[in-house]
């Protein structure tokens, strides 16, 4: 069966065929796996053998999410298949409930590693990923007594999207031998090509072994290997457990380019015509010294091993923050990968030879603490070394990394991220899909930029009443699903103020928590804003990161208190949305009027929900920030709200060591009347005492981030958008130029550009 122009009696003879029963008549559950094989069926007729030359995107995480609608969206089949549902009496909101939402990743980084996929395949690239098939995703949150509290997440189940393969490959860690398992998920992009996720494993790994929340025993390595994502590494045997786990990862990967490129006739001295690997972050870094060991195993010799395989490497930075790239004990590396060492060496002395002793000790690999710094691997031995938007790459080639761009100008480029419009509008939003469809046609699905023949049409005030309704429709099916899932009412009339992302000091949840205390005292004073404001927070904590689960604590204390204070519930609600993960930000996300990307200017690489957000119809209220910078000069000072300090001054600032957050709190009253009430008797009475006075002392002694400087341009500026959003129309026009100019965020333009400057694969 052809995918295109599928009639919808012929899918229900195919999904009667794989039920044996009429569709009325099936579970929902069993509608649900027969959807799941029949996509599965369709999706590998589309598998492909074009393309001499394969990319390898190597990730320690990939958080596809959900993967029902996305595939039956890209095999054309969505529309049909709602229908037939329909008229059998199911639908697909609820088989879309059936499906666990495979959580293997964490949050930006692997999300875009999950919209690379689709790209990747929709633009009929060759290029599959690799990454470990982890038991539990990543940790669900509930909150118990205002805090955050985790258990694991089970995804797995028998109708899972995972196929076994039947590819093996040992590898040695730690002295011992272990026999991989490689998973496969179909990836097939829209109106494109199949290709696979590959995901790796071992038999022998026992979920049982997770007792209490989600501890294990961290020495079973044979047990334990893949049951999480990045454990906790606040311990020796943790930090190890990561090492097994990325050495497994990259071993696996390197035998598997290497049988590939051999299978389809490749010497080994010209791999590079044949393979290239995109190193996402520093996560697979080890893939570098392991292809090194696996050429030189096949019978390369040292020198040209290191030379092929420096040709085939190129590496991503997502991150600035110093105590995220990664550096290992040499110690480590010697007890679990010996065979690497030597290598490693090599690749370190090579440098120091070629460098004189001063600029050497800046970019060496390894340092004089003994320590290996992955990306400084990276960065020698491999093709490119990419940013992740503008403003970022220029912070590292500039000062993070200008060590390294000094010698190497022509490896550094910029990707700008971007997000996959079939997941972030297509499905979450069928509402304004369909509008601008038939109000510019379908061709922006394929070629984003497109959607700018949206903007000329927002003269038309018709089209802002629509943008209008839709975006209130989403509102009141997002108002829906919160009651539904947490049993909180929303008022879908109010303006819904959003900020969710992982939780981190330099996003600054911490910033808007303030501004949530300042808009609850004003009140309590008398002030009325226009309308009432709904702040939703969605946002994970790492379990070990104390001052992050501080600042969630204070968020879930401020709802309780507002939400019982008869003065100021009419006009302000503060809602943390229990376990945001993919799912729960395709409901969100349509919903948003107000965009928060408040991160401290220089901190946040690029941010792909603001994105999202801004594909929705939501206006941004963000720093100079990451790819903020680039919605800024696309929509221009009309269409957004900027506030803060710069990058420039803010890196300025901790080069000076000239800030000091006690100045602030003293001259400032509405930061000191916000910063005093986290100790407040009406917070300790809901909360714990000593996270409080924590997360307050953390603020008046330090504030490392630097939310106090940015406050009041915050107040402004958030004022300012609830004082613009009273005037309907011209707000909707705001929405609307932010829809028409998000094009240029679609990873299929990113995709395109990684395939121009680095990959060279044929289209
Ligand atoms: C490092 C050392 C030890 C253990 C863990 C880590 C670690 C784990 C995860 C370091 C970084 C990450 C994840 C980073 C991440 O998600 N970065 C985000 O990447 C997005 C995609 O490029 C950007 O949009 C975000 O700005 C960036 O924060």
């Amino acid at each position: 069966m052809s995918t295109k122009n599928v009639t919808t009696d012929e899918l229900s003879g195919k999904l009667t065929g794989l039920l044996g029963k009429e569709i009325a008549a099936a579970s929902d559950r069993e509608v649900y796996d027969a959807l799941l094989h029949l996509s599965q069926g369709l999706a590998e007729q589309r598998q492909s053998d074009a393309g001499k030359k394969k990319l390898y995107y190597i990730s320690a995480e990939f958080l596809i999410g959900k993967l029902l609608s996305n595939n039956l969206i890209n095999l054309g089949i969505y529309k049909q298949a709602a229908e037939l549902l329909e008229a059998n009496g199911k639908h697909m909101g609820d088989i879309e409930e059936i499906e666990n939402e495979p959580s293997l990743g964490n949050g930006g980084l692997g999300r875009l590693a999950a919209c690379f996929l689709d790209s990747i395949a929709t633009l009929n690239l060759n290029g599959d990923g690799v990454g470990l098939n982890y038991h539990f995703g990543l940790f669900r949150q509930y909150f118990e007594k205002n805090a955050q509290a985790v258990r694991p997440d089970v995804w797995l189940s028998d109708d899972s999207w995972l196929i076994r393969s039947d590819r093996h490959y040992d590898v040695t860690m730690g002295g011992k031998t272990y026999t991989s398992t490689m998973y496969d998920i179909l990836v097939t992009g829209y109106e494109g090509r199949t290709n696979r996720l590959h995901l790796f494993d071992l038999d022998s790994v026992d979920e049982s072994i997770v007792t209490e929340g989600i501890a294990f025993d961290k020495k079973a390595v044979d047990k334990n290997l893949t049951l999480f994502l990045y454990p906790d590494d606040s311990d020796d045997d943790g930090r190890k457990l990561r090492i097994y786990q990325q050495y497994f990862m990259v071993s696996n990967a390197a035998h598997l380019i290497l049988d590939e490129a051999v299978a389809k006739g490749c010497k080994l001295t010209d791999l590079d015509e044949y393979a290239v690997i995109q190193i996402n972050d520093t996560h697979p870094s080890m893939v570098i010294p392991e292809l090194i060991r696996q050429l030189m195993e096949r019978g390369l010799d040292l020198d040209t091993a290191i030379e092929v395989t420096a040709k085939c490497c190129a590496y991503t930075n997502h991150t600035i923050l110093a105590e995220a790239l990664e550096k290992w004990p040499i110690s480590y590396l010697k007890e679990i990968v010996p065979q690497l060492c030597p290598i490693i060496e090599i690749l370190d002395d090579r440098i120091r030879r070629r460098l004189p002793g001063e600029t050497a000790d800046k970019v060496a690999i390894i340092d004089a603490e003994d320590r290996v710094h992955m990306a400084h691997m990276d960065i020698h031995y491999g093709i490119s070394v990419n940013g992740v938007a503008a403003l970022h790459t220029e912070i590292l080639k500039n000062s993070e990394l200008n060590d390294f761009y000094k010698l190497y100008p022509e490896k550094f480029n910029n990707k700008t991220n971007g997000i996959t419009f079939r997941r972030w509008l297509l499905s979450c939003n069928p509402e304004l899909s369909e509008y601008l469809i038939g109000k510019i046609g379908d061709s922006f699905l394929k070629d984003a930029s497109k959607l700018a023949d949206f903007k000329p049409l927002l003269e038309d005030e018709q089209v802002l009443r629509d943008l209008l309704a839709i975006k209130q429709t989403k509102k009141e099916q997002f108002t829906a699903w919160l009651k539904a899932e947490q049993g909180i009412d929303i008022d879908p009339n109010s303006i819904f103020d959003v900020q969710s992302k992982r939780l981190h000091e330099y996003k600054r949840q911490q910033l808007n928590l303030l501004w949530a205390i300042h808009a609850y005292q004003a009140i309590k004073n008398g002030y009325r804003p226009a309308r009432k404001i709904t702040i939703l927070f969605g946002a994970k904590a790492a379990p070990a990161y104390v001052i992050a689960q501080d600042i969630i604590h204070a968020i879930l204390c401020l709802q309780e208190i507002i939400a019982n204070d008869l003065d100021v519930n009419p006009y302000l609600q503060v809602v943390m949305i229990e376990n945001y993960n993919v799912t729960a930000a395709e409901k969100l996300i349509p919903a948003c009027d107000l965009s928060e990307q408040i991160s401290l200017a220089s901190k946040e690489a690029s941010g792909t929900g603001n994105m999202k957000f801004m594909l929705n119809g939501a206006v941004t209220l963000g720093t100079e920030d990451g790819a903020n910078v680039e919605i800024h000069e696309l929509v221009g000072d009309e269409n957004i709200y900027v506030f803060g300090q710069s990058a420039d001054e803010v890196i300025k600032a901790y080069e000076d060591k000239s800030y000091v957050s006690k100045k602030w709190y003293d001259q400032n009253t509405f930061i000191h009347d916000a910063v005093d009430f986290l100790i407040s008797d009406a917070m300790v009475k809901v909360g714990d005492e000593a996270r409080l006075k924590r997360l307050y002392k953390e603020l008046l002694n330090k504030d490392w981030f630097m939310t106090f400087p940015d406050f009041d341009s915050y107040l402004m500026a958030r004022e300012k958008a609830y004082d613009d959003y009273e005037d309907r129309l011209s707000w909707a026009k705001k929405c609307g130029v932010n829809i028409a100019m998000a094009g240029y965020f679609s990873s299929d333009r990113t995709i395109a550009q990684y395939n121009e400057d680095i990959w060279h694969l044929e289209g």
